[in-house]
């Protein structure tokens, strides 16, 4: 299957997912089953499931033919280049390619005198207004490509202005952009583009990033330290015509090598190989030497030759405008797009599909242990009145009696469960504060200040170390206080179903250690950052307090999804304590009205008994069609069949 099949298969599982998911949120609103921690993993779900980005991002030094690789495989629809590819340097901004239907069709630019401002790219994405924004014409390809062609622009500055962007270095003047006889240098216009465009690949989740060559990306802290790392899948880049240059294994060492990326998350690409296509060699000898190629280069860059791609973008893109199959063939293109679907989107939809189906397990539980509460309750009444059969006056007011006092009893030991409701509520400040902003953010601050002190920084390695050893033992402590909670609500749910024949079961504990894996990984590639020459950059106050914006927003991600599970976790316990005291005081009305009802009327009692069995055959009714709701949700691969919604 080609990239694109797979990606559309995805996208009509996340849609029949979605719809499933608001089937059966219906099916628990119209059966009374919904509670608040019910709707909240449903809401989760589905956020999961449609939020679901999967991105691919694009590197290597420039004119490699990025660019043109994407138009070739994404874009070759319009009949003509999307993305500017041309000789020389041609995308000078990271360039990022999505859809978000809240936005219309635009390209949106984030001019290069924000990077003067502290704020991190992140926050920039939250303040929409200060970004340049041309409206785009999805229907007029010609329009679409002179609008993508800002991604190009440039501007003329003084060295001065150059440095205190970060596009000069006296220390690394081979980095340097050429300083023009008028004393001026070249440096993007833009610092960033995001594209928006009802394109059918990116409606369906795949978000692309272009990214300018070498000297831009090494600018950019963030680019590197936070937007590559979190790439589906890095695709690098080398050219058949230059083989593998020193640049080339820079930016591979940079980027690829030591970010956290997967090896299968990586591919390697071989372009321009029609550049070796040679009418007086034999096609036997041209592909001899292709392949020499290849294994060339996977040699110096230490990969198996059998992970290097070797292709032709740009006749790619010609064979699949002029609908050339011959000419399509020869630039194996299919292959690469074979690579990024089933290898890809493949091994994203497995991971979404095992996230999901956690998800709907708790769901599941939570649903199924009311149910059955109730189910049980209904069996105790009948038990209890088939227990009145033949019964004199006398005997069933004993009862109502009897019944009124237990209720007395149940609401008097409120105080117990309230109890039980505060140690918990306690413990979990204490976690919560543990992974609050202001607490990140004081551990944090030892280190940005190193980092934005000016200078040429020895100790910041150190700094790193110690603010990531901090961090890690907090986060220690609260795996800890998580074991902690999930141990007291064990023990106290034990209890309360000991006390009161509840079915309380502790929802499962968040699981923190992911958290912990992703920690290592940003420090990680801060550290691989700074070794690689970019220590130097360092020296400039500016750029250090750039980075230190790019780690406290990365390390905000990671946190905020801490404390969203812990909430998950804290309602699922919260909403199961106060599900079990409502049926409980239901439980308790329902069998007083029925003895009134026995008390008044000769055939009260058979006739109650009648009804409860009814809605004992409805319960069960009930499960079955839970598990089937369920089930199907687990299921992604019979995605054609509508389910039935009749309960
Ligand atoms: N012969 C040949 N030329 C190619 C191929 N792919 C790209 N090119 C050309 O190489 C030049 C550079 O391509 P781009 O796509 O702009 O390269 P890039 O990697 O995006 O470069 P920057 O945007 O500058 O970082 C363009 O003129 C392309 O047409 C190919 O497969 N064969
Ligand atoms: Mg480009």
């Amino acid at each position: 299957m080609t990239f694109n099949q797979e990606l559309d298969e995805h996208g009509t599982w996340r849609k029949q997912f979605a719809l499933r998911l608001k089937l059966l949120a219906e099916w628990l609103n119209d059966h009374d089953l919904m509670d608040p921690a019910i709707r909240e993993r449903l809401d989760q779900l589905h956020a999961q499931v449609k939020d679901d980005r999967i991105m691919v991002a694009f590197v290597a030094e420039f004119s490699r033919g990025k660019s043109e690789l994407i138009n070739a495989v994404f874009f070759a629809g319009y009949g003509r280049r999307i993305m500017p590819a041309s000789a020389g340097r041609t995308t000078m901004c990271p360039t990022e390619l999505g859809y978000d239907a809240e936005v219309p069709p635009c390209i949106r630019l984030l001019p290069i005198e924000t990077r003067l401002q502290p704020q991190s790219l992140l926050d920039w994405r939250n303040a929409p207004g200060k970004w340049e924004r041309v409206d785009l014409d999805v229907n007029d390809p010609k329009q679409l490509a002179k609008a993508i062609q800002k991604v190009a622009e440039v501007r003329r500055v003084t060295q001065d202005e150059a440095r205190a962007l970060g596009f000069w270095n006296d220390e690394l003047p081979d980095d340097n952009p050429p300083l023009g006889a008028d004393g001026l240098v070249e440096v993007p216009k833009w610092r960033h583009a995001l594209i928006n465009m009802a394109h059918p690949l990116l409606k369906q989740g795949l978000v692309i990033l272009d990214t300018p060559g070498l000297n831009a990306i090494g600018a950019e802290p963030e680019l590197t330290v936070s937007l590559l790392p979190q790439a589906h899948a890095v695709v690098f880049i080398l050219a058949a015509d230059t083989g593998v240059t020193k640049s080339d294994l820079t930016i591979w060492r940079q980027h690829l090598c030591a970010l956290g990326n997967t090896p299968e998350s990586r591919l390697v690409v071989l372009n321009k190989i029609d550049t070796m296509w040679d009418e007086l060699s034999s096609p036997e000898q041209v592909q001899l030497q292709i392949a020499s190629q290849r294994s060339d280069s996977a040699d110096v860059l230490g990969i198996s030759p059998t992970q290097v791609l070797a292709v032709s973008a740009q006749k790619g893109l010609l064979a699949k405008v002029n609908r050339d199959d011959e000419l399509l063939k020869a630039s194996r293109l299919a292959e690469l797009e074979k690579a990024l679907g089933v290898g890809l989107i493949g091994q994203r939809r497995q991971i979404l599909q095992s996230a999901v189906s956690k998800g709907i397990e708790a769901l599941r539980q939570d649903t199924g242990r009311l149910v059955r509460t109730r189910t049980r309750d209904i069996v105790e009444q009948m038990q209890e009145l088939d227990g009145l059969r033949g019964k004199n006056a006398g005997v069933i007011k004993q009862m109502r009696l009897r019944i009124e006092q237990e209720q007395a009893d149940f609401d008097a030991s409120g105080a117990k469960i309230q109890a039980v409701r505060s140690v918990h509520l306690r413990l979990l400040r204490e976690l919560f504060a543990l992974l609050s902003s202001s607490h990140l953010k004081k551990e944090v601050s030892v280190l940005a200040k190193a980092l934005k002190q000016p200078g040429i920084k020895l100790g910041v390695r150190r700094a790193y170390g110690e603010t990531f050893d901090r961090l890690r033992a907090d986060l220690g402590s609260a795996v800890r206080l998580v074991g902690e909670i999930q141990s007291m609500l064990e023990g106290s749910f034990r209890n309360l179903n000991a006390e009161y024949g509840f079915s309380l079961q502790p929802p499962a504990a968040p699981q923190l250690e992911s958290c912990a894996r992703d920690l290592d990984q940003i420090e990680k590639s801060h550290l691989q950052y700074l070794s690689l020459g970019n220590a130097l950059r360092l020296a400039q106050p500016e750029f250090g307090e750039r980075l230190a914006r790019a780690l406290m927003s990365r390390l905000r991600v990671v946190y905020d999804s801490a404390v969203n599970e812990v909430e998950l976790w804290n309602k699922s316990a919260a909403s199961q304590l106060d599900a079990q005291l409502r049926e409980r005081r239901r439980n308790f009305a329902r069998r007083i009205e029925a003895v009134s009802r026995i008390q008044q009327a000769a055939g009260g009692l058979d006739e109650r008994i009648r009804e409860l069995q009814k809605q004992q055959g409805e319960l069960l009714l009930l499960d079955a069609k839970l598990a089937e709701l369920t089930s199907a949700l687990v299921a992604g691969d019979d995605v054609q069949k509508p389910v039935a919604v009749t309960a």
